[in-house]
């Protein structure tokens, strides 16, 4: 009995390191790991659905490519009701660009198709910030969907995930 069921445990461990869950890893990345530009790679052209790669935390620098970089956060700590979603943008020198167009999509991951607002622009602040209302309408898992253009052409896409 034994000696049959050796030879079945290297297949079964070459099994799990050909299939690493990369999708549920995915969160963990810090931002300096993150490919710049991953996100708007996916998809592009393909017919597929585009990839939204998980975008570090709030507070940090979230690299859109060609070293330029947001950093993104909300008015409070997302709870029920509507939140507001904050991104400043930023060219590779540390500037403030406010020449993006900034789409978001929040909805729940457990129920899609029940709470998707689709993207909706965020709106230039007059201190250069780009804000959208979040309307958090029932406890649980919320993803927000980050679509960034310039000059019409999609530079990132990043996901926000979060519990209330
Ligand atoms: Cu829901």
């Amino acid at each position: 009995m034994i000696r049959v069921k050796k030879p079945l445990i290297i297949p079964l461990i070459l099994l799990t390191l050909a299939f690493p869950c990369l999708p549920l890893h995915a969160g963990s990345h810090e931002g300096h790991q993150m490919k710049a530009g991953a996100g708007a790679a996916g998809g592009a052209g393909t017919g597929q659905a585009p990839a939204f790669a998980a975008m570090p935390g709030t507070g940090k620098k979230v690299p859109i490519g060609n070293g330029a970089y947001l950093i993104y956060g909300f008015d409070k700590k997302p709870k029920m009701g509507t939140i507001i979603m904050k991104v400043e943008a930023y060219t590779p020198d540390g500037k403030r660009d406010t020449s993006l167009e900034v789409l978001g999509d929040s909805g729940m991951p457990s129920m899609r198709g029940a709470h998707e607002t689709g993207d909706q622009p965020f709106k230039l602040s007059r201190k250069g910030e780009y804000l959208l209302p979040v309307n958090i309408v029932m406890p649980g898992d919320w993803e927000i969907r980050l679509t960034i253009k310039k000059g019409g052409k999609v530079i990132f896409r990043g996901s926000h995930k979060f519990e209330v």
